[in-house]
C-alpha cells in the first residue's frame, strides 16, 4: 500500500495526553466523585438497572504504583456513523494495553456490533495498528448500524468473548450505542459474567454531550472541513457575485454542526432547527424569512449569499413533523402492504388516503422529488433518513417561486441564480486535526484505566477540552446519569438524552447577536485547510463551540 506525504507525515505525529495520564500506567487509578442520578425519571432508571444506576463520577488519578498483573483482553467495536478520531481511540486503547501487559490482547470485532454476534474478530497488533494512527475513517475493523438490544444478543455478546476470553467490550458509538452499551453493561453485571462495558462519546453530529462530557469526538474534524469549503465557496461567491450558494449540512437531528460552521464562516443566512421548533416556524415562513434577505441584499447590488441549512431541519417544522410522524407510523403498521405498491404513483395516492387531512394537504403541497424522497426506506429505527431528504433543494424551489412572483408584480428587480451543496459524508473520515487526534487517543487510553480499575456502564471521559491538553483531565461518567425515558418504536425506553442546540447557551446567543450583520453585509470569514503541524494557534484550536461552552 502505497501513502501520501501528509499520511506518511501523520503516521509519526504523538497525540499529546492529558497530563495524569502521561505517567506510567500502573500507579494510575480512579477517585470517586458525587453519586449521580438520570436527568429525568430517575426512578424509573434505577429500576431498570438495579447493578449500575447511581454510580459516581471518577477521576483519573495518580496513586501508588502497582504490581503489573496478569495479560487481560479487551474486544473493542466501532458502532454508528463514520467520525474522525476513530482510529485513534483504537491506538490509544491498544498502546494502553500494551504497556499493561505486553501479552494482553485487543480485539477488534469487524463491521460494528453485528461482529460480535457473528463472532468476526481481528486481533490487533502492531503492525496493523500502526497503519491507521491519526488517520480518518473506520476502515481498521469497519463498522454497523446493527443495535445491540435484547438478552438474547446479550447471551451471544457474552458466549462469543468467553470463547476469547474477553474480559471487557469497548463501544466506540454515538447515544444509541452508548444507551445499548449502558444496557448490556447493566445485564452483564446482573448476570454476573464478569465482564465490563465502557464507552466512548462518537459522532461528528456533536449532540452527546453534558456538563461532563464536554464534546463526542469527529465534531471538531468535521465542522472544521465543512467550514474550509464554506469559506471557499464564500469567497466565490464573493468574487463572481452571481450564485446564492444552499448548503445542507449534516447533523441527523440537532444542528450543531450548521451552528459552528456559521460561527467560523459568517454566512448570510444560517437555519437552525431547534429555534424554528421553538418559534413553531412554518415552511413558509422559514422560506419568506429567506427571500426577504436575498430581496434586502439585491436591493444593495448583491445578488448572491450563502444559506446554511441543518440536516435535521425538516423534522423540526412542526408541520413537517406531524406528517412525517404519521408516515413512519403507516409504512411501520402497513410495511407488508406498501411493499405490494410498485409505483410511486400507487404509494403517494395511497399515503395521501391514510394521512390526516392537514397532513395530506402538507404533503400533496409539496414537490415531487421530495414527495419520493419522504416514501423512501426508513433507517434501522423506523426513522425517514434525513441525509437522504434534499430539504436545500426544496428551499430553492420555494424561494424561486416566490422570487418570480414578486418579479411578476415588479417587487424584485435583481437576480436569483441559485447552487445546492449537501456536506456530510466529506467531513467523516477527514484527517482527524490535532485536537481530534489527541482527544480520540485519550479517550482511549483512558477507557483502558477505567476497565483496569474494573468500571463498568462508564463513558470514557476527557475534560477542560477547552484549554491546551496541559490542562486536560480525564475520568468516567456513568451512562445511566445521561438517561431519560422516551418512546421507542411505540413503547417508553431508557434512552440517553440527546443534546440539542441550547436556544440561551452562548454559542447560539453569539451568533443571534451577529447574524443581522451576516445577513446583509458580506461579511464572510475565511477559514481556510486544518492545518496539522505549525503554530499551536493554527492547528491546536477547539472549535468555537467548545470554547464558547467554556466560558459560561
Ligand atoms: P452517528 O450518529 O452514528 O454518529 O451518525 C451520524 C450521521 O453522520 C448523521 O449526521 C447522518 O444523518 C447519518 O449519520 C447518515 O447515516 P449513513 O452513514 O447511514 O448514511
Amino acid at each position: 500500500m502505497d501513502y501520501s506525504p501528509l499520511q506518511k507525515a501523520r503516521f509519526t505525529y504523538k497525540p499529546k495526553l492529558p497530563p495524569v495520564l502521561q505517567g506510567s500506567l500502573l500507579k494510575l487509578t480512579v477517585k470517586e466523585g458525587q453519586k449521580t442520578a438520570a436527568q429525568a425519571q430517575g426512578e424509573q432508571i434505577s429500576t431498570l438497572f438495579p447493578a449500575t444506576y447511581g454510580a459516581p463520577l471518577i477521576e483519573t488519578v495518580e496513586g501508588t504504583s502497582e504490581k503489573p498483573s496478569s495479560p487481560i483482553s479487551i474486544g473493542v467495536v466501532l458502532s454508528g456513523g463514520q467520525a474522525p478520531g476513530g482510529h485513534n481511540v483504537i491506538c490509544g486503547l491498544f498502546d494502553a494495553v500494551k504497556k499493561f501487559h505486553s501479552e494482553s490482547k485487543l480485539i477488534g470485532f469487524l463491521g460494528g456490533p453485528s461482529g460480535i454476534l457473528e463472532n468476526k474478530t481481528l486481533e490487533l497488533t502492531d503492525t496493523i495498528v500502526d497503519r491507521y494512527r491519526n488517520t480518518g475513517g473506520f476502515d481498521i475493523i469497519g463498522s454497523g448500524r446493527t443495535k445491540l438490544e435484547n438478552e438474547e444478543q446479550f447471551d451471544i455478546c457474552a458466549d462469543v468473548c468467553r470463547l476469547h476470553d474477553i474480559s471487557s467490550i469497548v463501544i466506540i458509538g454515538g447515544d444509541d450505542s452508548n444507551t445499548n452499551a449502558a444496557v448490556l453493561a447493566e445485564y452483564f453485571k446482573q448476570k454476573e459474567t464478569g465482564i465490563s462495558v465502557i464507552g466512548v462519546p462518537k459522532t461528528i453530529d456533536g449532540d452527546l454531550k453534558n456538563k461532563y462530557i464536554e464534546v463526542s469526538f469527529g465534531f471538531d474534524t468535521a465542522t472544521k472541513t465543512y467550514s474550509e469549503l464554506i469559506g471557499n465557496i464564500e469567497r466565490d461567491a464573493n468574487s463572481a457575485k452571481k450564485y446564492w450558494h444552499f448548503i445542507k449540512l449534516m447533523g441527523r437531528s440537532a444542528s450543531h454542526i450548521c451552528l459552528e460552521c456559521a460561527l467560523q464562516t459568517h454566512p448570510n443566512i444560517a437555519l437552525i432547527s431547534e429555534e424554528i421548533e421553538e418559534k413553531k416556524q412554518t415552511l413558509n415562513e422559514i422560506v419568506d424569512s429567506i427571500v426577504s434577505i436575498i430581496m434586502k441584499r439585491s436591493e444593495l447590488g448583491e445578488n448572491f449569499g450563502i444559506v446554511l441549512v441543518p440536516e435535521g431541519l425538516i423534522e423540526f417544522i412542526p408541520e413537517m413533523k406531524i406528517l412525517i410522524d404519521e408516515i413512519n407510523t403507516l409504512l411501520a403498521e402497513h410495511v407488508d402492504h406498501f411493499k405490494t405498491l410498485n409505483t410511486f404513483e400507487e404509494q403517494a395516492r395511497w399515503i395521501n388516503k391514510n394521512l390526516s387531512k392537514d397532513s395530506s394537504y402538507v404533503f400533496s403541497s409539496l414537490p415531487d422529488n421530495i414527495q419520493r424522497q419522504l416514501l423512501m426506506d426508513r433507517d434501522p429505527h423506523g426513522n425517514v433518513q434525513v441525509s437522504r431528504i434534499e430539504t436545500e433543494k426544496l428551499l430553492i424551489e420555494m424561494a424561486s417561486s416566490r422570487i418570480a412572483e414578486k418579479k411578476n408584480e415588479g417587487r424584485f428587480k435583481g437576480v436569483f441564480s441559485p447552487q445546492h451543496h449537501f456536506f456530510g459524508y466529506e467531513g467523516r473520515c477527514a484527517f482527524p486535526s490535532n485536537f481530534d487526534a489527541d482527544y480520540c487517543y485519550s479517550l482511549g487510553y483512558n477507557a483502558f484505566v477505567l476497565i483496569a480499575k474494573g468500571l463498568t456502564g462508564y463513558i470514557s471521559t476527557i475534560r477542560n477540552t477547552a484549554q491546551s491538553t496541559d490542562h486536560w483531565t480525564a475520568g468516567g461518567t456513568p451512562a445511566t446519569m445521561m438517561m431519560n425515558m422516551e418512546k421507542r418504536k411505540g413503547k417508553m425506553k431508557p434512552v440517553i438524552r440527546k443534546a440539542l442546540v441550547d436556544l440561551n447557551g452562548k454559542p447560539f446567543l453569539t451568533f443571534k447577536e451577529k447574524r443581522e450583520q451576516w445577513a446583509i453585509k458580506s461579511d464572510y470569514f475565511y477559514p481556510g485547510a486544518i492545518q496539522y503541524f505549525g503554530p499551536a494557534e493554527v492547528c491546536d484550536v477547539p472549535t468555537q463551540t467548545v470554547l464558547l461552552e467554556s466560558t459560561v
